[in-house]
Protein backbone atom coordinates (compact mmCIF):
# COMPACT_ATOMS: atom_id res chain seq x y z
CA UNK A 1 0.00 0.00 0.00
CA UNK A 2 1.20 3.47 -0.97
CA UNK A 3 1.40 5.43 2.49
CA UNK A 4 -0.41 8.75 1.64
CA UNK A 5 1.36 12.20 2.01
CA UNK A 6 -0.11 14.79 3.56
CA UNK A 7 -1.57 17.53 1.97
CA UNK A 8 0.61 20.68 1.54
CA UNK A 9 0.30 23.81 3.07
CA UNK A 10 0.52 26.40 0.77
CA UNK A 11 3.74 28.27 2.30
CA UNK A 12 5.31 31.55 0.47
CA UNK A 13 8.24 33.60 1.81
CA UNK A 14 9.54 37.49 0.82
CA UNK A 15 12.96 38.23 1.67
CA UNK A 16 13.88 41.16 1.53
CA UNK A 17 17.78 42.41 2.28
CA UNK A 18 18.40 44.82 5.12
CA UNK A 19 19.29 48.52 4.60
CA UNK A 20 20.34 46.94 1.01
CA UNK A 21 22.74 49.16 -0.40
CA UNK A 22 23.94 50.90 2.64
CA UNK A 23 24.93 47.12 3.99
CA UNK A 24 26.61 46.69 0.82
CA UNK A 25 28.68 50.14 1.61
CA UNK A 26 29.69 48.62 4.92
CA UNK A 27 31.19 45.74 3.56
CA UNK A 28 33.92 47.76 2.11
CA UNK A 29 34.07 50.16 4.69
CA UNK A 30 33.34 47.82 8.09
CA UNK A 31 34.90 50.45 10.16
CA UNK A 32 31.64 52.52 9.66
CA UNK A 33 28.80 49.23 11.48
CA UNK A 34 26.67 50.63 13.99
CA UNK A 35 27.42 54.66 12.59
CA UNK A 36 24.29 56.74 11.25
CA UNK A 37 25.14 56.49 7.42
CA UNK A 38 23.10 57.30 4.30
CA UNK A 39 23.36 56.70 0.31
CA UNK A 40 22.97 59.11 -1.95
CA UNK A 41 23.49 62.58 -3.09
CA UNK A 42 25.72 61.44 -6.09
CA UNK A 43 28.02 58.41 -8.03
CA UNK A 44 30.84 57.50 -6.65
CA UNK A 45 34.76 58.28 -7.79
CA UNK A 46 36.51 55.96 -6.66
CA UNK A 47 39.54 58.18 -5.77
CA UNK A 48 37.70 60.77 -4.06
CA UNK A 49 37.94 59.19 -0.19
CA UNK A 50 41.75 57.64 -1.17
CA UNK A 51 42.97 61.75 -2.03
CA UNK A 52 41.43 62.90 0.89
CA UNK A 53 43.24 60.23 3.72
CA UNK A 54 46.46 60.55 1.54
CA UNK A 55 46.29 64.08 2.39
CA UNK A 56 45.50 63.39 6.18
CA UNK A 57 47.96 60.45 6.46
CA UNK A 58 50.42 60.46 4.01
CA UNK A 59 53.10 58.73 6.55
CA UNK A 60 51.93 55.36 5.05
CA UNK A 61 50.97 54.14 2.02
CA UNK A 62 46.96 53.71 1.10
CA UNK A 63 45.65 51.90 -1.94
CA UNK A 64 42.15 50.22 -3.35
CA UNK A 65 43.00 47.34 -0.55
CA UNK A 66 43.31 49.59 2.68
CA UNK A 67 39.60 50.53 2.10
CA UNK A 68 38.80 48.93 5.37
CA UNK A 69 41.44 50.65 7.22
CA UNK A 70 40.26 54.82 6.50
CA UNK A 71 40.02 56.04 9.70
CA UNK A 72 36.29 57.51 10.40
CA UNK A 73 37.12 61.13 10.77
CA UNK A 74 38.47 60.89 7.22
CA UNK A 75 34.57 60.09 5.92
CA UNK A 76 32.64 63.08 4.83
CA UNK A 77 29.75 64.30 7.53
CA UNK A 78 26.04 65.86 5.14
CA UNK A 79 26.31 68.44 7.68
CA UNK A 80 26.07 71.42 5.71
CA UNK A 81 25.34 69.75 2.52
CA UNK A 82 23.62 72.27 0.29
CA UNK A 83 22.41 70.57 -3.36
CA UNK A 84 19.28 68.95 -4.56
CA UNK A 85 20.82 65.19 -4.29
CA UNK A 86 18.59 62.78 -2.37
CA UNK A 87 19.20 59.50 -0.34
CA UNK A 88 18.43 56.18 -1.66
CA UNK A 89 18.29 54.72 1.72
CA UNK A 90 20.13 55.03 5.10
CA UNK A 91 21.92 52.76 7.66
CA UNK A 92 19.04 51.59 11.06
CA UNK A 93 21.88 53.76 13.18
CA UNK A 94 20.77 56.81 10.57
CA UNK A 95 17.01 55.99 10.59
CA UNK A 96 16.60 56.53 14.44
CA UNK A 97 17.08 59.93 13.48
CA UNK A 98 14.29 59.94 11.18
CA UNK A 99 16.55 59.70 8.15
CA UNK A 100 15.33 57.41 5.22
CA UNK A 101 14.90 56.91 1.78
CA UNK A 102 13.60 59.30 -0.80
CA UNK A 103 14.26 62.00 1.41
CA UNK A 104 16.52 64.85 0.48
CA UNK A 105 20.12 65.02 1.61
CA UNK A 106 19.44 68.56 2.98
CA UNK A 107 16.91 68.07 4.86
CA UNK A 108 18.54 64.41 6.21
CA UNK A 109 20.95 67.09 7.29
CA UNK A 110 19.06 68.76 9.63
CA UNK A 111 17.92 64.93 11.50
CA UNK A 112 21.43 63.85 11.74
CA UNK A 113 24.12 66.31 10.52
CA UNK A 114 26.57 63.54 11.82
CA UNK A 115 25.38 60.80 9.37
CA UNK A 116 27.90 60.02 6.99
CA UNK A 117 27.46 60.56 3.39
CA UNK A 118 28.46 57.62 0.60
CA UNK A 119 27.86 57.95 -3.12
CA UNK A 120 25.64 55.19 -4.87
CA UNK A 121 27.90 52.07 -6.58
CA UNK A 122 24.72 50.80 -8.49
CA UNK A 123 27.46 48.40 -9.80
CA UNK A 124 28.64 47.28 -6.55
CA UNK A 125 24.70 46.63 -5.83
CA UNK A 126 23.83 44.86 -9.27
CA UNK A 127 26.24 42.29 -8.16
CA UNK A 128 25.28 41.14 -4.51
CA UNK A 129 21.80 40.92 -5.72
CA UNK A 130 22.54 38.67 -8.32
CA UNK A 131 24.57 37.28 -5.23
CA UNK A 132 22.10 36.40 -3.01
CA UNK A 133 19.37 35.82 -5.58
CA UNK A 134 21.58 32.74 -6.87
CA UNK A 135 22.47 31.37 -3.40
CA UNK A 136 18.70 31.44 -2.48
CA UNK A 137 18.12 29.29 -6.01
CA UNK A 138 20.23 26.72 -5.18
CA UNK A 139 18.37 25.87 -1.65
CA UNK A 140 14.51 26.93 -3.08
CA UNK A 141 14.40 26.75 -7.09
CA UNK A 142 11.31 28.40 -7.09
CA UNK A 143 12.01 32.45 -6.98
CA UNK A 144 10.46 35.65 -8.27
CA UNK A 145 12.79 38.44 -9.05
CA UNK A 146 10.72 41.51 -7.56
CA UNK A 147 13.81 43.96 -8.01
CA UNK A 148 17.22 44.89 -6.82
CA UNK A 149 16.83 43.37 -2.88
CA UNK A 150 13.91 41.49 -2.98
CA UNK A 151 12.53 38.44 -3.84
CA UNK A 152 9.44 36.00 -3.63
CA UNK A 153 9.93 32.31 -3.05
CA UNK A 154 7.75 28.82 -2.84
CA UNK A 155 8.49 27.00 0.31
CA UNK A 156 5.90 24.80 0.02
CA UNK A 157 7.52 22.28 -1.66
CA UNK A 158 10.97 22.70 -0.25
CA UNK A 159 12.87 20.50 2.14
CA UNK A 160 11.88 22.05 5.70
CA UNK A 161 9.40 24.66 3.97
CA UNK A 162 6.96 23.35 6.27
CA UNK A 163 8.77 22.76 9.38
CA UNK A 164 7.53 25.71 11.90
CA UNK A 165 5.57 27.44 9.19
CA UNK A 166 9.02 27.84 7.33
CA UNK A 167 11.28 28.91 10.29
CA UNK A 168 13.72 26.36 9.28
CA UNK A 169 14.06 26.88 6.11
CA UNK A 170 14.08 30.83 6.50
CA UNK A 171 16.84 30.55 9.06
CA UNK A 172 19.40 28.54 6.90
CA UNK A 173 18.82 31.16 4.09
CA UNK A 174 19.35 33.73 6.45
CA UNK A 175 22.58 32.24 7.34
CA UNK A 176 23.71 30.35 3.96
CA UNK A 177 23.10 34.70 2.49
CA UNK A 178 25.05 35.95 5.82
CA UNK A 179 27.90 33.62 5.34
CA UNK A 180 28.63 33.95 1.37
CA UNK A 181 28.27 37.65 1.42
CA UNK A 182 27.96 39.15 5.21
CA UNK A 183 24.62 40.85 4.18
CA UNK A 184 21.43 40.24 6.24
CA UNK A 185 18.03 39.63 4.92
CA UNK A 186 14.58 39.67 6.95
CA UNK A 187 12.26 37.02 5.98
CA UNK A 188 8.21 36.94 6.14
CA UNK A 189 6.70 33.25 5.51
CA UNK A 190 2.84 33.75 4.84
CA UNK A 191 -0.05 31.72 2.76
CA UNK A 192 0.43 33.90 0.49
CA UNK A 193 2.37 37.09 -1.59
CA UNK A 194 0.39 39.57 -0.07
CA UNK A 195 0.99 38.69 3.62
CA UNK A 196 4.53 37.38 3.45
CA UNK A 197 5.32 40.57 2.11
CA UNK A 198 3.95 42.20 5.31
CA UNK A 199 5.16 39.51 7.24
CA UNK A 200 9.14 40.19 5.70
CA UNK A 201 8.84 43.72 7.32
CA UNK A 202 7.69 42.80 10.79
CA UNK A 203 10.63 41.64 12.37
CA UNK A 204 13.35 44.05 9.99
CA UNK A 205 16.60 43.73 10.45
CA UNK A 206 17.65 40.20 10.65
CA UNK A 207 14.47 38.59 11.31
CA UNK A 208 11.99 36.10 10.69
CA UNK A 209 8.45 36.46 10.82
CA UNK A 210 5.84 33.36 10.56
CA UNK A 211 1.95 34.14 9.73
CA UNK A 212 -0.71 31.67 9.30
CA UNK A 213 -4.25 32.77 8.30
CA UNK A 214 -5.70 32.27 11.70
CA UNK A 215 -3.03 35.20 12.77
CA UNK A 216 -5.01 37.59 10.66
CA UNK A 217 -7.09 39.42 13.20
CA UNK A 218 -4.11 39.64 15.75
CA UNK A 219 -1.44 40.35 13.44
CA UNK A 220 -2.47 41.91 10.31
CA UNK A 221 -6.00 43.15 11.19
CA UNK A 222 -4.42 46.51 13.30
CA UNK A 223 -2.49 47.66 10.34
CA UNK A 224 -2.58 51.01 8.80
CA UNK A 225 -4.25 49.72 5.31
CA UNK A 226 -1.21 51.43 3.64
CA UNK A 227 0.52 48.16 4.95
CA UNK A 228 -0.89 46.04 2.14
CA UNK A 229 1.25 45.94 -1.29
CA UNK A 230 -1.29 47.86 -3.38
CA UNK A 231 -2.80 50.27 -1.53
CA UNK A 232 -1.17 53.88 -2.29
CA UNK A 233 -1.28 56.97 -0.78
CA UNK A 234 -4.06 57.89 -3.49
CA UNK A 235 -6.39 54.77 -2.03
CA UNK A 236 -5.52 55.14 1.61
CA UNK A 237 -6.84 58.90 1.24
CA UNK A 238 -9.64 57.80 -0.20
CA UNK A 239 -10.31 55.16 2.14
CA UNK A 240 -9.75 57.76 5.24
CA UNK A 241 -12.53 59.63 3.64
CA UNK A 242 -14.69 56.89 4.23
CA UNK A 243 -13.39 56.59 7.74
CA UNK A 244 -11.10 53.36 6.79
CA UNK A 245 -8.05 53.37 8.47
CA UNK A 246 -6.87 49.88 9.46
CA UNK A 247 -7.31 46.59 7.50
CA UNK A 248 -9.72 45.57 10.02
CA UNK A 249 -12.11 48.57 8.89
CA UNK A 250 -11.26 47.33 5.24
CA UNK A 251 -12.39 44.07 6.27
CA UNK A 252 -15.23 45.09 7.84
CA UNK A 253 -17.02 46.44 4.62
CA UNK A 254 -19.10 45.01 2.68
CA UNK A 255 -18.01 43.58 -0.72
CA UNK A 256 -20.86 45.37 -2.59
CA UNK A 257 -20.04 48.88 -1.12
CA UNK A 258 -16.16 48.48 -1.36
CA UNK A 259 -16.64 48.10 -5.78
CA UNK A 260 -19.19 50.60 -5.01
CA UNK A 261 -16.78 52.91 -4.25
CA UNK A 262 -13.61 51.77 -5.50
CA UNK A 263 -14.20 50.09 -8.65
CA UNK A 264 -15.35 46.28 -9.86
CA UNK A 265 -11.89 44.65 -9.66
CA UNK A 266 -10.03 47.75 -7.48
CA UNK A 267 -12.90 46.90 -5.35
CA UNK A 268 -12.64 43.16 -4.71
CA UNK A 269 -9.22 43.12 -4.85
CA UNK A 270 -9.35 45.38 -1.54
CA UNK A 271 -12.20 42.98 -0.38
CA UNK A 272 -9.98 39.77 -0.56
CA UNK A 273 -6.61 41.46 0.66
CA UNK A 274 -8.28 42.62 3.49
CA UNK A 275 -9.00 39.42 3.97
CA UNK A 276 -6.04 38.06 3.56
CA UNK A 277 -6.85 36.32 0.52
CA UNK A 278 -4.37 36.35 -2.51
CA UNK A 279 -3.96 33.74 -5.00
CA UNK A 280 -0.57 34.71 -7.25
CA UNK A 281 1.51 32.46 -7.93
CA UNK A 282 5.36 32.81 -7.60
CA UNK A 283 6.12 33.17 -11.18
CA UNK A 284 10.15 32.45 -11.85
CA UNK A 285 11.83 34.40 -14.50
CA UNK A 286 12.57 31.64 -16.86
CA UNK A 287 8.60 30.70 -17.24
CA UNK A 288 7.40 34.23 -18.72
CA UNK A 289 4.06 34.34 -19.09
CA UNK A 290 3.16 35.71 -21.97
CA UNK A 291 5.43 37.76 -25.09
CA UNK A 292 3.88 40.56 -27.06
CA UNK A 293 4.70 43.26 -29.31
CA UNK A 294 3.17 46.67 -30.04
CA UNK A 295 3.28 49.68 -31.61
CA UNK A 296 1.91 53.25 -31.37
CA UNK A 297 1.94 54.82 -35.14
CA UNK A 298 2.81 57.94 -36.42
CA UNK A 299 -0.53 58.83 -37.03
CA UNK A 300 -3.68 57.42 -36.03
CA UNK A 301 -4.94 55.22 -39.10
CA UNK A 302 -7.97 54.07 -40.45
CA UNK A 303 -9.25 50.67 -40.67
CA UNK A 304 -10.75 51.00 -44.06
CA UNK A 305 -8.41 54.04 -45.84
CA UNK A 306 -5.25 52.97 -44.05
CA UNK A 307 -6.29 49.00 -44.35
CA UNK A 308 -3.11 48.13 -46.24
CA UNK A 309 -0.54 49.63 -43.77
CA UNK A 310 -2.85 47.72 -41.46
CA UNK A 311 -2.28 44.56 -42.16
CA UNK A 312 1.45 44.91 -42.96
CA UNK A 313 2.62 46.25 -39.53
CA UNK A 314 -0.35 43.59 -37.59
CA UNK A 315 1.77 40.97 -39.96
CA UNK A 316 5.07 41.97 -39.07
CA UNK A 317 3.98 42.42 -35.11
CA UNK A 318 2.65 38.47 -35.28
CA UNK A 319 6.18 37.59 -37.31
CA UNK A 320 7.87 39.64 -34.45
CA UNK A 321 6.32 37.62 -31.52
CA UNK A 322 6.87 34.09 -33.50
CA UNK A 323 10.61 34.62 -33.84
CA UNK A 324 10.56 36.02 -29.77
CA UNK A 325 9.35 32.93 -29.13
CA UNK A 326 11.23 30.55 -31.01
CA UNK A 327 14.64 32.54 -30.34
CA UNK A 328 13.60 31.81 -26.31
CA UNK A 329 12.28 28.37 -27.30
CA UNK A 330 8.76 28.78 -26.20
CA UNK A 331 5.10 27.40 -27.97
CA UNK A 332 1.71 29.62 -26.63
CA UNK A 333 -2.07 28.56 -27.25
CA UNK A 334 -3.73 31.86 -26.46
CA UNK A 335 -3.27 34.76 -29.00
CA UNK A 336 -4.36 38.02 -28.28
CA UNK A 337 -4.60 41.54 -29.57
CA UNK A 338 -4.41 44.67 -28.09
CA UNK A 339 -6.12 47.96 -29.91
CA UNK A 340 -5.90 51.56 -28.57
CA UNK A 341 -8.38 53.80 -30.62
CA UNK A 342 -7.68 57.93 -30.69
CA UNK A 343 -9.62 58.70 -27.87
CA UNK A 344 -6.96 56.10 -25.59
CA UNK A 345 -9.77 53.81 -25.01
CA UNK A 346 -8.07 50.20 -25.16
CA UNK A 347 -9.67 47.12 -25.97
CA UNK A 348 -8.13 43.43 -25.59
CA UNK A 349 -9.38 40.27 -27.62
CA UNK A 350 -8.00 36.83 -27.12
CA UNK A 351 -8.24 33.38 -28.52
CA UNK A 352 -7.16 30.13 -27.37
CA UNK A 353 -6.17 27.50 -29.80
CA UNK A 354 -6.46 23.73 -29.49
CA UNK A 355 -2.69 23.66 -29.98
CA UNK A 356 0.54 25.56 -28.91
CA UNK A 357 2.40 26.93 -31.32
CA UNK A 358 4.64 29.77 -32.59
CA UNK A 359 4.66 29.62 -36.00
CA UNK A 360 3.75 33.40 -37.36
CA UNK A 361 0.99 32.21 -39.97
CA UNK A 362 -0.88 30.26 -37.08
CA UNK A 363 -0.71 33.33 -34.49
CA UNK A 364 -1.44 35.72 -37.78
CA UNK A 365 -4.45 33.74 -38.28
CA UNK A 366 -5.37 33.55 -34.64
CA UNK A 367 -4.71 37.40 -33.74
CA UNK A 368 -6.92 37.98 -37.02
CA UNK A 369 -10.00 35.92 -35.78
CA UNK A 370 -9.83 38.29 -32.45
CA UNK A 371 -10.07 41.23 -34.84
CA UNK A 372 -13.57 40.12 -35.78
CA UNK A 373 -14.79 40.82 -32.94
CA UNK A 374 -13.61 44.49 -32.01
CA UNK A 375 -16.36 47.48 -32.93
CA UNK A 376 -14.34 50.09 -35.18
CA UNK A 377 -15.89 53.18 -34.50
CA UNK A 378 -12.77 55.39 -33.99
CA UNK A 379 -9.35 55.51 -35.82
CA UNK A 380 -6.67 53.60 -34.47
CA UNK A 381 -3.35 54.52 -32.59
CA UNK A 382 -1.59 51.51 -31.38
CA UNK A 383 -1.84 48.11 -32.17
CA UNK A 384 -0.67 44.94 -30.77
CA UNK A 385 -0.21 41.06 -30.39
CA UNK A 386 0.54 38.83 -27.87
CA UNK A 387 0.90 35.06 -27.17
CA UNK A 388 0.05 33.56 -23.62
CA UNK A 389 -0.13 30.65 -21.91
CA UNK A 390 3.34 29.67 -22.60
CA UNK A 391 4.84 26.36 -22.29
CA UNK A 392 8.88 25.52 -23.49
CA UNK A 393 8.81 24.41 -26.53
CA UNK A 394 10.49 21.02 -25.41
CA UNK A 395 7.62 20.86 -23.29
CA UNK A 396 4.47 21.28 -25.45
CA UNK A 397 2.92 18.32 -26.36
CA UNK A 398 3.67 16.52 -29.61
CA UNK A 399 0.66 17.09 -32.30
CA UNK A 400 -0.85 13.91 -32.66
CA UNK A 401 -3.57 13.03 -35.35
CA UNK A 402 -6.16 14.54 -33.41
CA UNK A 403 -4.59 17.73 -32.72
CA UNK A 404 -3.33 18.15 -35.93
CA UNK A 405 -7.04 18.25 -36.83
CA UNK A 406 -8.16 20.31 -34.51
CA UNK A 407 -5.25 22.58 -36.11
CA UNK A 408 -6.54 23.09 -39.04
CA UNK A 409 -10.22 23.47 -37.96
CA UNK A 410 -8.84 26.29 -35.52
CA UNK A 411 -7.67 28.03 -39.04
CA UNK A 412 -11.63 27.48 -40.39
CA UNK A 413 -12.63 31.29 -40.20
CA UNK A 414 -15.45 31.55 -38.92
CA UNK A 415 -16.81 34.60 -40.87
CA UNK A 416 -19.66 36.62 -39.78
CA UNK A 417 -23.16 37.48 -42.03
CA UNK A 418 -22.47 39.17 -44.79
CA UNK A 419 -23.70 43.35 -43.94
CA UNK A 420 -22.98 45.58 -45.28
CA UNK A 421 -22.83 48.29 -42.64
CA UNK A 422 -21.74 45.70 -40.29
CA UNK A 423 -18.36 47.11 -38.19
CA UNK A 424 -17.07 43.11 -38.07
CA UNK A 425 -16.75 43.07 -41.76
CA UNK A 426 -14.74 46.09 -42.22
CA UNK A 427 -12.54 44.29 -39.39
CA UNK A 428 -11.61 41.30 -41.69
CA UNK A 429 -9.92 43.56 -44.26
CA UNK A 430 -7.04 43.51 -42.45
P1 LIG B 1 14.22 48.80 0.42
O1 LIG B 1 14.20 47.32 0.53
O2 LIG B 1 12.91 49.52 0.39
O3 LIG B 1 15.03 49.44 1.62
P2 LIG B 1 16.38 48.97 2.30
O4 LIG B 1 16.80 47.62 1.83
O5 LIG B 1 17.40 50.03 2.15
O6 LIG B 1 15.97 48.91 3.83
P3 LIG B 1 15.02 47.83 4.55
O7 LIG B 1 15.89 47.20 5.57
O8 LIG B 1 13.93 48.64 5.15
O9 LIG B 1 14.54 46.88 3.51
O10 LIG B 1 14.99 49.23 -0.88
C1 LIG B 1 16.12 48.51 -1.37
C2 LIG B 1 17.12 49.47 -1.97
O11 LIG B 1 16.54 50.22 -3.01
C3 LIG B 1 17.65 50.50 -0.98
O12 LIG B 1 18.76 50.01 -0.24
C4 LIG B 1 17.99 51.65 -1.85
C5 LIG B 1 17.04 51.55 -3.02
N1 LIG B 1 15.95 52.54 -2.87
C6 LIG B 1 16.08 53.77 -3.51
O13 LIG B 1 17.06 54.02 -4.21
N2 LIG B 1 15.09 54.71 -3.34
C7 LIG B 1 13.99 54.47 -2.56
O14 LIG B 1 13.11 55.36 -2.40
C8 LIG B 1 13.87 53.21 -1.89
C9 LIG B 1 12.67 52.91 -1.02
C10 LIG B 1 14.87 52.28 -2.09
MG1 LIG C 1 15.45 46.09 1.76
MG1 LIG D 1 13.14 46.04 -0.81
Amino acid sequence: MVAQTPALMRRIAHLDMDAFYASVELLRYPQLKGLPVVIGGGRRREDDLLAQVRQRYPDREWGIEHLAEIPVDVFPRIAGYSGRGVITTATYAARAFGVGSAMGVMKAAQLCPQAILLPVDFEQYRHYSRLFKSIVRDIAPVVEDRGVDEIYIDFTHVPGGQREGGRVLARLIQKCITDATGLTCSIGVAPNKLLAKMASEMNKPNGISILFIDDLTEKIWPLACRKINGIGPKAEAKLKTHGIHTIGELAACERDGLTKHFGKSYGAWLFDAAHGVDDRPVVTESEPVSMSRETTFEKDLHVQHDRAALGDIFTRLCQQVAADLQRKGYVGKTIGIKLRFDNFQSVTRDNTLAFFTADPLAIRQAAGQCLKRIEFKRRIRLLGVRVGSLVKAADAPSPTSTSEKSLSSAFVVQEPPPSKDSPYEQADLF
